[in-house]
């Protein structure tokens, strides 16, 4: 093949593209409740070992590029768009009604806002740490969120504790640690239900968010399950208003399942938010775009949560690659995501109707119709036949994720 020269390298790109078939309208994929993060889209590559590979991207370009793609929701962390210095005063206010203005100009509206409590220096020794001032200051940080997310129409608030742990033992108090961070919570949804009454506004739902490693070596709040605990542990005063937004690869991570974290999350009702990516168990962070490390398995994740009703929101909380040019982040990275999310989605329902499934796990669950009474080895020897389609049932999912099961043949 003849070398590519830059000027002739977005027009392949976007050949290939169409290559690759057709693309959901943005019409088709603003009836999915997806959202797109700030912070994914103007993400420059950067990371511990690496520079930067793209140039700053602005707010405005975000949500005007949103809702071309037909990315119908976006959210933010507090300090994204609003510098840090400038977070509670009066140009917070003129940013806000700026961002108000960018989004209704686009048809995108705000579904979550964060507060970055990792990234700042002042938060070194934790969101939570021994110097009451870094609390106050933490406890300013999530309540002016609140207040955000309010102005902004949001319905969800996220918190991820990032660097509530340590890198080394000894120093750190947990029990202490643990009842400030719920302290921090605590002032969130105070000031929310004071804002909330005073808008007319319903409260917003505070989401939970665990990571098991990264930025610390050790993590006071690890999986979604331990944030389950906290969230019943009597430390929290309002925990009806505290929920979970688990994130697809932080369950990998720790070598968890994720399907059995989120069924977990479902059966205490507290699935209300959910971070949507992909990667590696046991590995970083790569937060790489839904759909293609896992696809099978986020076809069952996605079978389990349409079969439990959850809806949404989904959020694309996934980092561009690094290798990806600023032009292919909303030319390639983003409305690829969605089109996998939604394609996944639709064979998920597909996979729900499908009648071999369907009679498999109807005839499963029918059991054998004897009753050898306390005799296991006659229990056992009655399913036996039956137990097979334990196999048969993912064979057919496979088909399903493949096409196979629309006529495409075995090789001859
Ligand atoms: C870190 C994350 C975060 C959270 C975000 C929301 C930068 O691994 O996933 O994204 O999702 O801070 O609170
Ligand atoms: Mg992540
Ligand atoms: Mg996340």
């Amino acid at each position: 093949m003849q070398p590519v020269a830059p000027n002739q390298q977005r027009s392949l790109v976007e050949r290939l593209t169409k290559m690759c078939g057709g693309a959901y309208s943005p019409e088709t994929r603003r009836k999915y409740f997806i959202s797109g993060p700030q912070w994914a889209a103007a993400y420059q590559g950067q990371a511990l070992f690496y520079a930067p590979t793209r140039h700053p991207v602005s707010f405005e370009e975000v949500i005007r590029q949103f809702g071309h793609i037909g990315i119908a929701h976006w959210c933010t962390h507090d300090s994204d768009v609003i510098p840090t210095e400038a977070l509670g005063s009066d140009r917070q206010s003129e940013i806000v009604a700026k961002i108000r203005r960018t989004l209704e100009e686009n048809g995108v509206k705000c579904s979550m806002v964060t507060t970055e409590t990792f990234y700042h220096a002042v938060f070194a020794a934790g969101p939570a740490p021994e110097a009451p001032e870094v609390r106050e200051y933490a406890a300013f940080r999530v309540r002016n969120t609140v207040d955000v997310g309010h102005e902004l129409g949001a319905h969800y608030a996220v918190y991820w504790p990032g660097s509530l742990g340590y890198f080394t033992q000894g120093a750190i108090d947990e029990m202490q640690t643990l009842r400030w961070y719920a302290d921090a919570l605590n002032a969130a949804c105070d000031r929310d239900i004071e804002v909330a009454r005073k808008k007319g506004r319903p409260t917003l739902k505070h989401c939970l968010e665990a990571k098991p490693f990264e930025p610390q070596a050790e993590i006071l709040l690890p999986t979604s399950d331990a944030m389950l605990a906290f969230i019943a542990s009597g430390a929290l005063k309002h925990p009806h208003m505290v929920g979970l937004n688990p994130e697809y690869l932080h369950e990998l991570m720790w070598g968890g399942a994720p399907r059995a974290a989120l069924a977990r999350a479902l059966l205490a009702g507290k699935l209300w938010h959910f971070d949507i990516n992909d990667g590696y168990r046991l590995k970083h962070d790569v937060d790489i775009a839904v759909g293609l490390v896992n696809p099978l398995d986020w076809l069952n994740v996605l079978m389990l949560l349409r079969s439990n009703g959850f809806n949404g929101p989904f959020n694309l909380d996934f980092k561009p690659l690094r290798t990806t040019s600023n032009h292919g982040v909303f030319a390639v990275s983003f409305p690829n995501a969605v089109d996998r999310f939604i394609t996944l989605w639709e064979i998920a329902g597909e996979a729900l109707e499908d009648p071999v499934i369907r009679e498999a796990t109807a005839a499963l669950k029918a059991g054998s119709g004897i009753a050898p009474g306390r005799d296991a080895d006659a229990i056992a020897e009655a399913n036996k036949e039956l137990l097979t389609l334990h196999e048969l049932v993912p064979h057919r999912l496979v088909q399903l994720l493949l096409g196979t099961h629309r006529g495409r043949v075995h090789f001859s």
